[in-house]
């Protein structure tokens, strides 16, 4: 934490120093008021109601600039030391693997981000704004107090250990709260999250009394824990009321009977003891408060912690390829399971090889494994035995980015962000003019339905890309993959939502402008495959079949009974 706030240090000095200032203001103040009123008021000596009421005046206003000064230094210490952690925890899971974001699961990676951070900002703004405002008030007060009379400062000594014990206790109590809040903070999250999001599923099949009831349960859940947390605390300050009454007491009785023997103290000493004394207990449920924050605050830095010490799994290489090779793909003996699965391979000692240039279709059943296949080229997970190879070298000894320069992918599923469909094409390749973005909209047979839009180009994508059919998502998805003229071109299902004939001038236009470049094509649709140089057959994560739509026919049971189904559907262009 302190890497962090080493660059803010000056805020961070600063802001307690004021503070002094405004303590001093809060310390002389009722002693300039006492003069007042003792020798101005009582005393009829207008001169000094004059003078000490200036004095009073300007040190209030001083005491008042040095409190909005401590305000805002503390606030400038916090809040860059917040913004530089959320900084840091985006870089950082922008940074992480597939499998690590599904690890940490999105709900809680969000809440760990906000509500964590928050509370971090919390406990150092209070730690440079109250702590030293209440160890100053809690060491003046027992030095006050102990100038009393010696006595009332043993009286205090008597309480002290007891109001202690009482806030150690409940610390220990509700500081292992505080995680599990977090931890329904991030469930709830979750269930928000993916409700917001698939808002439209929820409608469309009237679950909403039933998801309404999934985010109660979590709701009350979070709410349970924090009740039971703030009962915990509840107790805390009538106890130490209890133990502060006692000492007062215990002031009373040794300052009577100092009083009464041998006159050693006054009323007025007793009543100040007295002051002094609640002034002294009271920080200490005030630093338990301050402690409590930071108990909070700690289970939070713990969860943020577990984010910023998360590096990457996947190492980047640091081996560039042969430059003389481009577009070159190799599966050796490739097996792959998802980490929530290790016993389940996906994918089962897969051997082929794509030449540049070349077409390859990947045709299967649903969950045969091609989306988790292609996704092993670009590295979004690695594979658990085999390798793969781009250009001749194994994409784990590639710079991430370099290999990932090469590719130009085009998910199952479109996901664009809300900016303007020029935008949404750019993110492809920041360089580009508004020439290259037509050319790509144009192969991607996006331009005529881009052209139609309110603002053509500029038209704004809203979250979700919501204002756009799925087909239309999936153009401008390709359009951002091609714009990037990428050595290697992965569309997966990606024509699944074009009519036949747009999918067919797509692959004419991707046929004419990217001959040379490597393209591996998944597709559901035999119409969609056929012209491929190659049809590999995907069963079950096995390669069952590899050969031209007319060799399968002959050779291949598996590609021969897809070929039917479609015949029988009339999918078959
Ligand atoms: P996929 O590789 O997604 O199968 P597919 O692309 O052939 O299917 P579709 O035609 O429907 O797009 O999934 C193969 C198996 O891997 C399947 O059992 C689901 C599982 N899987 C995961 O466990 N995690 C993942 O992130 C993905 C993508 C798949
Ligand atoms: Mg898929």
């Amino acid at each position: 934490m302190l890497r962090y706030l080493k660059k803010y240090w000056v805020y961070c000095l600063l802001a307690p120093l004021f503070m002094l200032g405004e303590l001093t203001m809060d310390l002389l103040q009722p002693a300039m008021m006492a003069t007042i009123v003792d020798e101005g008021v009582l005393g009829s000596d207008m001169q000094i109601i004059v003078y000490e009421g200036i004095r009073m005046v300007l040190l209030v206003i001083f005491g008042g600039t040095c409190g909005v000064l401590c305000c805002v230094f503390a606030n400038i210490a916090a809040q860059s030391f917040g913004n530089d952690v959320r900084k840091d925890m985006f870089s950082h899971i922008m940074d992480f693997s597939f499998e690590q974001t599904d690890f940490f699961t999105t709900g809680s990676l969000v809440t760990r981000i906000t509500n964590d951070v928050t509370q971090v900002e919390q406990m150092v703004m209070m730690s440079v704004r109250s702590l030293v405002r209440c160890v100053v008030m809690f060491v003046g007060g027992i030095y006050m107090l102990y100038r009393q009379a010696p006595q009332f400062a043993f009286v205090a000594a008597w309480g002290l250990p007891f109001i202690t014990a009482i806030v150690v206790f409940s610390l220990k109590k509700v500081s292992p709260l505080y995680t599990v809040i977090q931890q329904k903070l991030d469930r709830l999250n979750c269930i928000m999250q993916e409700n917001i999001a698939g808002t439209r599923v929820v409608k469309a099949y009237v679950k909403e009394e039933y998801e309404l009831e999934h985010f109660s349960d979590a709701n009350h859940s979070l709410c349970d824990t924090n009740l039971h947390a703030q009962t915990i605390l509840a107790f805390l300050n009538p106890s130490v009321n209890i133990i502060l009454n006692l000492c007062v007491v215990g002031v009373l009785y040794v300052g009577g009977d100092m009083l009464r023997t041998d006159g050693s103290v006054t009323p007025g000493q007793i009543m100040a003891a007295i002051t002094y004394l609640s002034l002294i207990l009271m920080r200490i449920v005030f630093m338990a408060n301050i402690f409590q924050t930071f108990t909070r605050a700690s289970a939070s830095w713990k969860r943020i912690r577990e984010v910023l010490d998360t590096e990457n799994a996947q190492q980047s290489g640091t081996r560039c390829p042969d430059e003389d090779r481009k577009g070159e793909i190799e599966f050796r003996q490739v097996s792959f399971a998802y980490a929530d699965a290790p016993d389940r391979p996906v994918l089962n000692n897969l051997s082929f090889s794509v030449r540049r240039g070349e077409t390859l279709a990947i045709i299967g059943s649903t969950g045969s494994g091609k989306t988790s296949l292609v996704q092993l080229i670009p590295r979004f997970y690695d594979v658990t035995a085999g390798a793969v190879l781009v250009d001749g070298q194994d994409v784990r000894e590639y710079p991430l980015q370099v290999l990932r320069d090469k590719i130009g992918i085009v998910q199952q599923k479109a996901e664009l962000f809300s900016r303007s469909i020029q935008e949404n094409i750019c993110w492809g390749c920041e360089q580009a003019e508004e020439s290259d973005v037509r050319h790509a909209a144009r192969i991607a047979q996006a331009e005529d339905f881009i052209r139609r839009m309110p603002k053509s180009y500029e038209t704004p994508v809203t979250e979700g890309g919501h204002s756009l059919s799925g087909g239309q998502k999936q153009r401008i998805s390709i359009a951002r993959a091609v714009i990037k003229k990428p050595e290697i071109l992965i569309f997966d299902d990606s024509g699944s939502a074009l009519d036949l004939k747009t999918e067919a001038r797509l692959y004419d236009a991707l046929h004419q402008e990217f001959a040379g470049t490597t393209r591996i094509i998944v597709a559901q649709r035999i119409a969609s495959v056929r012209q491929a140089d190659r049809i590999l057959v995907l069963d079950n994560g096995q390669i069952c079949a590899c050969g031209t739509h007319e060799e399968l026919q002959e050779s291949s049971a598996v590609y021969r009974e897809i070929c039917r189904s479609q015949l029988r559907k009339g999918a078959m262009a």
